[in-house]
């Protein structure tokens, strides 16, 4: 496609789609006249990819999750289509500021964090690969809070990525399903018949979400959900105007919000209606597609993959199984064989709070019959396999559930699905020993290379040629590169020009200014006690004390950024940004260390500020406490945009090591088994403390006011915690903490030996893109090959 029929598109779709005259067309009009200029181009794509996997009577995979942090898409799509520097052209033409335009783009946050942004990046992966897929979820009105701060302190507003006409989509009103809960069960001629006291509609909005070079698209659809009826037209007639909406807004409830909350179950009978919504919606509408071309459904695990993304749609194995027993007149048996030969299950973490249980009370309320199934599915483990319950205390707990109605169970790293079979699963690992299986995360090098950073996929493109941006362990033809004087000093150069980008953003966004030539440290995640983000703190603070003590030392210069969110209701979480915000007030100010320490902490964290950071990063901070991070998906992509990483033995961080090689990785910190052994050590917090000087002393400043205005009580919570239960054992990593960052600063001085770890990294981090993740879930999970590639519109 030339830049003039790309031209004509936008200038066509400007005209007839939104009615607007380009002299009055706003940025918000060009924004959507672009977006439907590259999504025409996506559509012939999909309906191939459709008719080539009907033809070819393909196996599908279904990605279940109560989560997609999609991002933004227009970027993606016109680097995926290869029509970027095209549309660039057109506007550069149009005498408009195109980077303005891309960032018009609300940024889609349909998930909390890692789990959600592991679903948008299998879904990329999927259509680069050509595997027939589809990823169902559900169209959540209001995305993942806004995050403002307030005198420090996080306050959260709703998010409204929708009340935009959201571009990207299709609606389909042909594809609704009435979904029922609550009500009875009956008996009828020896059948159960669920009688559902009352129901909404589940209605399809379609997105195509296309591959590298636009050869294959899938569909990611989520399920929105609309009343039975709009408006009670009796009860408005009789003048009750607001019980006559009542229907509809009970029915919209359900897909009206995310639940901001990825640590603890509270229970929700809302949430177990979402669960339950997206899951049976689902479910229908797979079973239709299959039933459109074949007539036996004892034929599903054949043509169906079902992955199940945590335990947020367990509840389908139950459904599966009443939809062929109750409503296709299968033998029970015969019913759990064949639903447990389509589904699958991804655990994503081994917190005890983050594992779902729903009361019996509630879910019998809710879903009686699936109650009942699930009792009959326990007593038949429970025949086969004595000795362990699925139920317990009065609860079902979910990851059970799953585990016994999957073909497949996966954890997300080897030392999480280890983890795994020691920990939660031990008993059912030890009856089912080959049903788990690792597959270690990873990240889709398109938009986390290719487009988020175009200074160094440039670089590499030039060194290596394109192939790496499919094939990402081609990275590794980089290594005889690494001894090239001038290709590191391209390298370098194209960090600083990401680093002085960064730098103007924070300098406008937030009125701080940084040196471009410190080292930018980075800790991006949600904010939990288990990831530390106090650990990291604790350690800026202690650093921020010694160089007061000595100002005419030759300090190596930091920019330490935090970015992430807080679960409301996370009291802990909140004091800890309350707390780092209160530290950067200090140290930001302090005319002494300000040309060594600057602490920063945007507010918002989400899709679109990661990809402005992680271009721009030295250090990535991989601290959580060794045993509690199943993954983490943000440690690859700062390996792979060149940051070195700071980090304890913990999730992926462990192979990563073994990728980049120890000598590029700086390690510190206690082991999963050190750190169980050390928890059962008495008062081990205050031993800690009491062998360090220099951690005394910061813990002292959280006590004292300094950072609290004199307020001796504002962190009494934190230092309280770190100097006495310490669960996460900040206490005990801390001075080993503090020798790894001081061998970092030592590192970064000696800026030709950084520069070559630094390339490095992005040589071996290949490995963890996603499309070997997928690879390997489609062989040794789904049995799903990848259909040939149709077109590459990129070429035409
Ligand atoms: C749990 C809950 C429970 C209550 C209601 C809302 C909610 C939402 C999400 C979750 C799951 C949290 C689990 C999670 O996100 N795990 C992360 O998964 C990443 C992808 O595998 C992995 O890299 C991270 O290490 C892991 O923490």
């Amino acid at each position: 496609m030339s830049t003039s029929a790309l031209k004509d598109s936008v200038l066509s779709h400007l005209k007839y789609s939104l009615g607007k005259d380009p002299e009055h067309a706003t940025t918000y009009d060009w924004r959507v006249a672009l977006s439907l200029a590259a999504r025409d181009r996506i559509v012939d794509p999909w309906f191939e990819s459709t008719r080539a996997t009907y033809r070819a009577d393909a196996k599908r995979v279904y990605y279940l999750s109560m989560e997609f942090l999609i991002g933004r898409l227009l970027e993606d799509a016109l680097v995926n289509t290869g029509v970027y520097d095209d549309a660039k052209a057109v506007f550069d033409d149009l005498g408009l500021n195109f980077g303005e335009i891309l960032h018009d783009e609300p940024d889609a946050a349909l998930g909390n964090g890692g789990l959600g942004r592991l679903a948008a990046c299998f879904l990329e992966s999927l259509s680069t690969l050509g595997i027939p897929a589809m990823g169902y979820g559900i169209r959540y009105e209001h995305g993942l809070f806004r995050q403002r701060f307030e005198g420090g302190r996080q306050v959260e507003e709703a998010e409204d990525w929708l009340t935009q006409e959201h571009v990207w989509e299709f609606e389909r009103p042909e594809a609704a399903f009435e979904i029922g809960f609550g009500g009875q069960v009956y008996e009828n001629g020896g059948r159960a018949v669920w009688r559902p006291q009352e129901a909404v509609i589940a209605q399809a909005f379609d997105t195509p979400v296309v591959g590298w070079k636009g050869e294959w698209a899938n569909t990611l659809r989520l399920w929105g959900a609309l009343p039975k009826t709009v408006l009670d037209l009796q009860r408005f007639n009789a003048g009750d105007y607001a019980a006559a909406a009542e229907p509809e807004a009970l029915a919209r409830t359900i897909s009206r919000v995310l639940y901001p909350d990825d640590t603890t179950e509270e229970g929700k009978h809302l949430r177990l209606k979402q669960e339950y919504f997206f899951t049976a919606a689902s479910l229908r509408d797979l079973i239709r597609r299959f039933e459109a071309e074949h007539d036996d459904l004892r034929d599903l695990p054949k043509r169906v993959a079902i992955q199940l993304n945590d335990t947020h749609p367990a509840i389908a194995g139950p459904e599966l199984v009443r939809i062929l027993h109750d409503e296709r007149g299968m033998e029970f048996e015969t019913a759990m064989e064949i639903a447990r030969g389509c589904l699958n299950y991804t655990n994503h973490t081994l917190l005890p709070e983050a594992l779902e249980r729903w009361s019996d009370g509630l879910m019998g309320y809710l879903l009686p019959r699936h109650l009942q199934l699930i009792e009959r599915i326990d007593t038949a483990h429970q025949t086969q396999h004595p000795g362990i319950a699925i139920r317990e205390h009065g609860e079902v707990k979910m990851g059970e559930l799953s585990f016994i109605m999957a073909n497949r169970v996966n954890g997300v790293s080897a030392l999480h699905s280890d983890l795994m079979k020691v920990t939660v699963f031990k008993d059912l690992h030890d009856m089912h020993p080959d049903r788990i299986v690792n597959q270690t995360n990873g990240v889709t090098p398109r938009r986390w290379l290719r487009t988020c950073n175009p200074r160094l996929s440039g670089l590499i493109t030039d060194a290596i040629g394109d192939g790496w941006i499919k094939d990402a362990e081609r990275l590794s033809e980089l290594e005889p590169h690494v001894n090239d004087a001038g290709f590191l000093d391209r390298f370098v150069q194209a960090k600083r020009e990401n680093k002085v980008d960064l730098g103007q953003w924070i300098a406008e966004s937030m009125g701080i200014s940084v040196d471009p030539d410190a080292m930018f440290d980075v800790q991006i995640k949600r904010i939990h006690e288990y990831k530390r983000q106090h650990l990291n703190i604790l350690e800026t603070i202690a650093l921020w004390q010694e160089m007061r003590d000595n100002p005419n030392g030759d300090w190596t210069p930091r920019v330490k950024i935090f970015g992430g969110k807080a679960a409301p209701g996370y009291v802990f979480a909140k004091e800890i940004i309350y707390l780092i915000n209160s530290v950067a007030s200090v140290i930001n100010n302090d005319p002494v260390t300000s040309k060594w320490l600057k602490v920063v902490y945007p507010a918002n964290y989400n899709v679109t500020l990661a990809e402005r950071l992680i271009p721009a990063a030295n250090l990535s901070e991989q601290i959580s406490t060794a045993g509690k991070e199943a993954s983490g998906t943000g440690n690859m992509k700062f390996a792979l945009n060149g940051a070195l990483t700071i980090g304890t033995l913990d999730g992926a961080n462990v192979e990563i090591r073994e990728h980049v090689g120890a000598d590029n990785f700086f390690l510190f910190g206690m082991t999963a088994e050190e750190v169980m052994e050390r928890r059962t050590v008495e008062g081990h917090a205050w031993d800690a403390i009491s062998k360090d000087p220099r951690l005394a002393r910061a813990v002292d400043a959280l006590r004292n006011g300094t950072f609290a205005g004199g307020d001796h009580d504002r962190f009494r919570g934190i230092a309280d915690n770190i100097s006495g239960p310490d669960y996460f054992l900040v206490a005990s990593d801390f001075s080993d903490y503090w020798r790894a960052s001081r061998e970092v600063d030592q590192a970064f001085r000696d800026t030709g030996h950084w520069a070559r770890m630094a390339a490095l990294n992005t040589a071996r981090s290949g490995w963890f893109s996603s499309d070997r993740t997928i690879r390997s879930y489609a062989s040794e999970i789904w049995d799903a090959l990848p259909s040939k590639p149709l077109r590459n519109i990129a070429a035409e």
